[in-house]
């Protein structure tokens, strides 16, 4: 997939984490619990070696269950690691972890004689992982401006969530890292990368093709397809035919088929599905 990357846009996006890394306690990375891989940044043990991080499996509503558990087992060996559903979940446990992970901290103020003071942490991650939304399960109120496409927060804004912690939010930045043609398809299935930068009935067949080889019945369920299956085209064709994606004249619109089964994947209408195995890491 050919995806256009910007050197300068990145080499700000590290010079702001810097910045904001002299006024921080701590990191909350921000991962998709679908694809922990593709949505880790890359650079972050290197940017942020001296402070303590805790890991997010957000949107864990979406995942498999049993793949957030293994991931939950793996990550969790090298960061204090939560599975979190930022539109449900009780925050406390996201509290306590933060207070644990302040703790020596505040232990180390007040040895110098100065007083306990709000932890204040950076969260960070790539585009449309659930930063905003977390933040605001945690303050309980809707204060950050969030939506359903990459790009939404453009600027920093710090938030006081409760007695005793402020959060930063910051926009989502991308890394370009795509050794893999797959992590860039990835997120372009789980909607980290903006629909405007690739070729939407591309990326749609190859979520097919992923979803044929590894959960063969769902397709077939959700839009009542005859056996035996055509190729990842006629799929797109079929689910066109039958939900009215048409253009005038009768014909299948492949571009609105494709939104279609892009978004009833993403929202999780089609199941619930991990992208990638602790195997991989
Ligand atoms: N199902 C589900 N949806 C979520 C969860 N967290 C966030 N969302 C949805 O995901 C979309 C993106 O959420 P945001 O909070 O705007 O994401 P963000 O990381 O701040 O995005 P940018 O500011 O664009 O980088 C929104 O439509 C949210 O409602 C979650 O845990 N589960
Ligand atoms: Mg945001």
């Amino acid at each position: 997939m050919n995806v256009q990357w910007y050197p300068g846009h990145m080499v700000k996006a590290e010079k702001k984490i810097k910045e904001n890394l002299s006024l921080i306690d701590l990191v909350i990375e921000i991962r998709d619990a679908r694809a922990p891989l593709a949505t880790a940044n890359p650079r972050l043990d290197e940017l942020a070696s001296n402070k303590p991080r805790l890991v997010i499996l957000n949107k864990a509503d979406l995942a498999d269950e049993e793949a957030t558990s293994q991931w939950y087992e793996t990550l969790n060996k090298s960061f204090l690691t939560i599975a979190f559903d930022s539109l449900s979940s009780n925050p406390r446990k996201v509290y306590d972890a933060i207070n644990k992970l302040a703790e020596p901290i505040q232990k180390k103020r007040e040895q110098k004689g100065l007083r306990r003071r709000s932890v204040r942490t950076m969260v960070i991650g790539v585009p449309n992982v659930g930063k905003s939304s977390f933040i605001n399960r945690l303050a309980k109120r809707s204060a950050m401006k969030t939506g359903q496409k990459p790009g939404v927060t453009r600027g920093q804004q710090w938030l006081r969530v409760s007695k005793g912690i402020e959060l930063l939010d910051t926009p989502g930045v991308l890394w370009p890292k795509f050794e893999k043609e797959e992590t860039g398809l990835i997120l372009a299935w789980i909607g980290c990368i903006s629909d405007h930068v690739f070729d939407v009935l591309e990326v749609v067949l190859s979520l097919i093709k992923w979803l044929l080889a590894n959960s063969p019945g769902t397709l077939v369920e959700r839009y009542d397809l005859s056996l035996p299956l055509g190729d990842p085209l006629d799929i797109v064709k079929v689910v066109g035919t039958k939900r009215g994606c048409l253009l005038q004249g009768g014909k299948v619109d492949y571009e609105k088929a494709a939104y279609l089964l892009l978004g009833e994947f993403r929202s999780g209408k089609l199941g619930n599905f991990t992208l990638e195995t602790p195997a991989s890491v």
